[in-house]
C-alpha cells in the first residue's frame, strides 16, 4: 500500500485528493511543520530533495507532486485522470500539469523581495515578477472561461495539480482570485466533488493531525 508522508499544511494534500478520486487505499503519515514553518527533521530524512510531498511504495520513495500523481495514476489506475499522447488535448494536459511550479516560483520570488522596492534592481525584478504573475493568472482565467477543466471537458490530474495554487497559496499571501470570475467558478465546481471534500477534511489547509 502507498504511504503518503503528509506535511500539514502543504501541497501533499493533493496526493490524498488523488487517492480519494481514484478510490485507492493509502496510509497517511502526518508531520507538522517546525516552529520556523519549515520541514521537521524526520521529514527531511525521507528524501534527498527534502520537499513535501513524499510517497513510499515498497522500495520506491518519490517526491515532486507532478511525478507522484502520474506515477500513481499509471501504476495503480490504468492512467485514469491522465491524458495520453494520442488524445487531442494532450498538449493542454501537459501545460497545466506544469503550471503549478510556475506559480510556486512566482510566489517564492515575491516573498523574497524586500519590502522597499525602490532600488532600481529591485524595481526591475518586481516588475518582471508581477508581469509574469499577471500573465499566468490571466491565461488561467481565459482557459477556464473556455473549458470547465484545465485539460478539457473532463476533470484530470492537471486539476489536482493546479487547485492548490488558487486556493491554498492565497492563504500564505499568494495572489488571490477575486478578480478572476472563471477561476472562482472553477474553484466552486471543484469544491463540489465528494473526493475533494473528503481529502480536504483529512489533509487540507484546515485539517489537523488525526488523534491517535
Ligand atoms: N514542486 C514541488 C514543490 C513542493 C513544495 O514546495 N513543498 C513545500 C510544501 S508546500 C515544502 O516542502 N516546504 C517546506 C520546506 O521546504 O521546508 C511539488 O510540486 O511537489
Amino acid at each position: 500500500m502507498i504511504t503518503i508522508h503528509h506535511l500539514g499544511m502543504s501541497q501533499s494534500d493533493r496526493i490524498v485528493w488523488l487517492m480519494e478520486e481514484l478510490g485507492l487505499p493509502y496510509e497517511l503519515k502526518w508531520y507538522d511543520r517546525g516552529e520556523d514553518r519549515l520541514l521537521p527533521d524526520d521529514y527531511l530524512a525521507l528524501h534527498p530533495a527534502a520537499m513535501a510531498p513524499v510517497i513510499q511504495d515498497g522500495d520506491t520513495v518519490l517526491t515532486e507532486s507532478g511525478a507522484i500523481v502520474e506515477y500513481i495514476s499509471h501504476r495503480y489506475a490504468n492512467g485514469k485522470l491522465t491524458v495520453g499522447p494520442d488524445q487531442p488535448n494532450y498538449a493542454e494536459y501537459l501545460y497545466w500539469m506544469h503550471f503549478n511550479n510556475n506559480v510556486l516560483g512566482i510566489f517564492l520570488a515575491n516573498g523574497a523581495l524586500p519590502e522597499n522596492r525602490d532600488a532600481p534592481e529591485v524595481t526591475t525584478l518586481a516588475g518582471l515578477i508581477n508581469r509574469r504573475q499577471e500573465q499566468y493568472f490571466t491565461y488561467l482565467d481565459q482557459r477556464l472561461g473556455a473549458s470547465p477543466y484545465l485539460a478539457g471537458p473532463e476533470f484530470t490530474c492537471a486539476d489536482v495539480m493546479v487547485n492548490f495554487s488558487v486556493t491554498a497559496l492565497p492563504l500564505f499571501g499568494g495572489r488571490g482570485i477575486d478578480d478572476l470570475p472563471n477561476v472562482q467558478a472553477y474553484v466552486a465546481r471543484i469544491g463540489e466533488r465528494p473526493a475533494y471534500q473528503k481529502a480536504m477534511a483529512i489533509a487540507g489547509p484546515a485539517a489537523t493531525r488525526p488523534s491517535a
